[in-house]
């Protein structure tokens, strides 16, 4: 079988956004448009796609059977020697970073959009992934842009479909085609990481047995989260729901937060479970939710970051550093400062991670967009992060029979204090009015009197002095690149913080993000609501930047 090389014109707007290419599937769905993407992906692959290996899954959404079809063509057409697929091209974002580093390939093609919604009216997505199983780096993304915009001609081989459904190892065209299956080399990483036994000990030894309840959220994690809440901890089949897979995630927004993960945060509290959490549709993002007790995405990676060295044998050895994206709460930064470790703020999206841990200088991070991870692969990971707490439950429980994961907050405030965070996303603005909004700031940013300037709240006295503002410019220390405009922030002298940031993972438009951190050393406070303590800080946010004019909302869209 001979390469056919099919002709081409560039599409606009092929950028690949915080974490790959995310657009509508009819955008995807377009003549040449995806096959345009995963050229570029295999001419801008570090050192070429010749005689490579890679892997290839994704979470099962909408049009991914097509897309993988459409790589295995594109991939024999490019020279690619060998692909490992993931059993009807499904394979969580952890797991192909996992099999990335495990089997030692040159990296992968992941087919998601990860908590946007799914079906033929909603989102597609492809991301590639270097050989060190993380998202790769803006010199790549930026050189796979560049390729999209100059595109004329893409290689393929004219390959008839290949069965996806089949576990096994097949000839096809010129390649080498392995289908794995999605679930197994996943379950054997976390029982390198995790004390099961220990878990296992607290969920069926102690009197009342502690509840727990994991929701897919229709999305990759239902198997893997059957696989070991079920299979290896030996949980009733109810405490896991929307645990089938489905290609438009059963028309959920599987994004595990407040909002879009109620059904999860109801049965918690109407059955009275001691442990919820929920996963998003890539299998990437995770949160968990206690009776009475959501618990910050910064606070979580906070506690983990604490707690390692006891409840996760992985981490017995020491903890190396600690890090979070920039609009992250300072939370894990005083457990840093507490354990003498180095602490990295870094711009968000998790590829700015890998270097770090590449280096040997981190080994726990997280982001407030529900992302917490470790140096064990290169992507954040959502059924780690819930085993992760599944593990200090049980050390907790150990030291102090009854904890719930209430008075694991709580003692964690006790110790370092509360940051108090929260954020607002107004989704799919126009465009031009979210920049507007950006440019204004970078504006009043610039004056000479930002600086020292005080912003009153509109319902209280409650008034806030500027002590810096910028726009965040990041210098990666292990390779020195340098990455700006990364979000607008204000410092406060209280020690507070607002962000602005414009997103980039939406599909359409343009979703802007307000975040407020306010921390306190008052006991009396720990107990309060954060959308109360927070409230004169979100008022200033609004008032300052003129939000709501330059957009045209009043209200956000989400709250978390
Ligand atoms: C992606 C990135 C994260 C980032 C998040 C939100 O998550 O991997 O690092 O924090 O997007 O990014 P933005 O604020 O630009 O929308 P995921 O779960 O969508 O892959």
């Amino acid at each position: 079988m001979s390469v056919v090389t099919v002709q081409t014109t560039p599409f606009a707007g092929q950028k690949p956004g915080t974490s790959g290419l995310r657009k509508k599937v009819k955008v995807f769905q377009q003549p040449h448009y995806t096959e345009n993407f995963v050229q570029a992906i295999f001419t801008a692959m570090p050192g070429g796609s010749d005689g490579k290996t890679i892997v290839v899954g994704g979470d099962g959404r909408y049009y991914s059977p097509e897309v993988v079809q459409i790589i295995l063509r594109l991939a024999a057409g490019n020279g690619i020697k060998h692909v490992v697929v993931g059993q009807h091209g499904v394979l969580s974002t952890p797991a192909v970073s996992a099999l990335i580093r495990s089997l030692k390939t040159d990296g992968g093609i992941l087919l998601t959009a990860s908590h946007n919604p799914g079906g033929p009216e909603n989102d597609f997505g492809i991301k590639f992934n270097t050989a060190n199983g993380g998202p790769a780096p803006e010199d790549v993304t930026d050189k796979i842009y560049k390729v999209t915009e100059g595109i004329t001609s893409y290689k393929q081989v004219e390959l008839p479909d290949l069965d996806i459904s089949k576990l096994g190892e097949f000839t096809h065209g010129p390649l080498k085609v392995t289908i794995v299956d999605s679930v197994s080399n996943y379950i054997e990483l976390l029982k390198t990481i995790f004390d099961f036994e220990r878990i296992k000990k607290w969920l069926h030894e102690t009197s009342p047995k502690p509840t727990v309840l994991f929701d897919a959220l229709n999305g990759v994690t239902g198997p893997y989260g059957r696989a070991i809440f079920v299979e290896e901890l030996g949980l009733p089949e109810s405490s896991i729901q929307n645990a089938t897979p489905l290609p438009d995630f059963g028309g959920l927004h599987p994004d595990p937060n407040l909002t879009y993960a109620h059904t999860l945060v109801e049965r918690v509290e109407r059955e009275n479970i001691l442990f919820g959490a929920a996963s998003d549709g890539d299998g990437d993002r995770n949160m968990i939710y206690g009776k009475g007790a959501f618990v910050t995405p910064s606070d979580s990676v906070a506690i983990i970051a604490d707690w390692a060295e006891k409840a996760i044998p992985y981490f017995k050895g020491g903890v190396k550093g600690l890090a979070r994206s920039m609009p992250t709460s300072g939370a894990i930064d005083l457990v840093a400062k507490a354990k003498g470790l180095e602490v990295f703020e870094v711009p968000t999206g998790w590829k700015f991670f890998g270097n770090l841990m590449d280096a040997g200088r981190l080994s726990i991070c997280g982001e407030e967009s529900f992302g917490t991870g470790s140096d064990h692969i290169r992507e954040k990971d959502g059924v780690w992060a819930v085993v992760a707490w599944l593990a200090i439950l049980a050390a907790a429980n150990e030291e102090k029979p009854g904890t719930t994961i209430d008075d694991v907050l709580l003692a964690h405030y006790n110790v370092y204090g509360r940051s108090f965070f929260s954020r607002y996303d107004y989704e799919e603005v126009e465009s031009a009015g979210a920049e507007a909004l950006v440019n204004n700031l970078r504006e009043e940013f610039a004056k000479p009197d930002f600086v020292g300037q005080s912003f009153k709240a509109t319902t209280s006295d409650t008034s806030f002095t500027v002590k810096e503002a910028a726009d965040f410019a990041y210098t990666d220390p292990v390779d020195g690149s340098v990455s700006t405009k990364q979000g607008l922030y204000i410092k406060f002298t209280d020690g507070s913080r607002i962000i602005f940031r414009l997103s980039g993972t939406g599909s359409s438009g343009a979703t802007v993000r307000l975040y407020v951190e306010k921390y306190s050393k008052n006991a009396a406070e720990y107990g309060e609501d954060a959308q109360v303590g927070l409230k004169p800080l979100i008022e200033v946010a609004l008032s300052l930047s003129k939000l709501q004019d330059y957009i045209k909302r009043d209200k956000p869209t989400v709250i978390t």
